[in-house]
């Protein structure tokens, strides 16, 4: 099996607040393509890395904190994009540190090229790694990338 080769994790895919209303508004900026369409698309890629993926989507702070919290023990990382509170939280940058796990920042948008406001990430630093400005394909390079980090902890 290469270096690579995912073996049956548990990731837990989450979407940070309006997310939900990808594909209706801002294509210019998000891309026209729904949430529906892009955890179908991780769905399919999961199953060629031999990863489960589980989604959540939430526009409330607090259960982004509770599925942080409920991933320790349940997944072995996360694919994060925290929309908004990833430039706010302190709260679910203290989930994410206090659960251990490794994850995968995304965002859709290239932030570094937007307001200043967006260009600071809370949680970047506890990162494996950062996937930003590839609208939708963020999230499956994030997840290529975050597969090959269990792979290489686990030794595969
Ligand atoms: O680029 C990304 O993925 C973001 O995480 C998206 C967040 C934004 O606050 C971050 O700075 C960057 C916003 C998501 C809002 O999504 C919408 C989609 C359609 C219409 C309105 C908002």
């Amino acid at each position: 099996m290469s270096r690579t080769q995912a073996r049956g994790w548990r990731i837990q895919v989450l979407h940070g607040p309006n997310l939900n209303l990808l594909g209706s508004r801002e294509p210019e900026v998000y891309g026209g393509e729904t949430l529906a369409s892009i955890e179908t698309r991780l769905g399919a890629l999961a199953a060629e890395l031999g990863v489960e993926v589980s989604f959540l989507q939430s526009n409330h702070e607090g259960v982004l904190v509770d599925a942080v919290q409920a991933a320790r023990g349940r997944h072995q990382g996360l694919l994060v994009n925290l929309g908004a509170y990833t430039h706010t939280s302190v709260a679910v940058r203290d989930a994410l540190a206090a659960a251990g796990l490794p994850f995968v920042e995304v965002h859709l948008s290239n932030v570094h090229g937007r307001e200043p406001f967006r260009h600071r990430s809370l949680v970047a630093p506890l990162a494996a790694g950062v996937v930003l400005g590839f609208g939708a394909e963020s999230y499956l390079l994030g997840l290529r990338g975050l597969a090959g980090v269990l792979a290489a902890r686990a030794g595969a």
